[in-house]
């Protein structure tokens, strides 16, 4: 029987695309810092992380689809946060967020990360951004690295 295969969690030479929106900053500033707390920890260089801020999740499907297309990146984690108590159109921005993502790594074989938190309340963000439920940045960027290592295997 041949062996599971997996992606490593080592990081050393990649090249990391952070997308963030500025929409709920203080919280999308923790997912980032997370991040690029995640990639270092993992052997990423920091002169090979980028950070790119956008205005909402609505506009990270395509901020993500012009770092992937430039192929300067080996993968790409998006940032941000949408919460249901402060808008009516939660539904709209955070489902656009999820599809275009989505769209974006399945088009360009780049792996594009979903560290979009989608709350009801602006506390439940605050819990996956650094508080009691981790933080999903810093989960995103190991799951960068081990897709990155895994497409190398496959
Ligand atoms: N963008 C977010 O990232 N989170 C939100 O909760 C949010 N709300 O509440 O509306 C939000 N809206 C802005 C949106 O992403 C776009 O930037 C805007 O509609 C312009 O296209």
């Amino acid at each position: 029987m041949s062996s599971p295969v997996s992606g490593a969690l080592n990081g050393q030479g990649h090249r990391i695309a952070i997308a963030a929106a500025r929409f709920n900053s203080q919280i999308v500033a923790q997912l980032v810092a997370g991040a690029r707390d995640g990639l270092l920890r993992h052997g990423v260089a920091a002169d090979a992380i980028v950070e790119v801020w956008c205005p909402g999740s609505w506009e990270l499907g395509l901020v993500a689809k012009r770092l992937a297309e430039s192929k300067k990146y080996d993968a790409i984690i998006a940032c941000g946060a949408v919460i249901r108590g402060e808008t009516p159109h939660f539904d709209y921005v955070a489902g656009e967020a999820a599809k275009a993502l989505a769209t974006v790594q399945q088009s360009t074989g780049v792996p594009v990360i979903f560290s979009v938190l989608t709350t009801d309340t602006t506390e439940q963000a605050w819990a996956r951004a650094g508080g009691k439920a981790g933080n999903k940045g810093f989960e995103g960027a190991a799951t960068a690295i081990e897709m990155i290592n895994l497409l190398k295997l496959l």
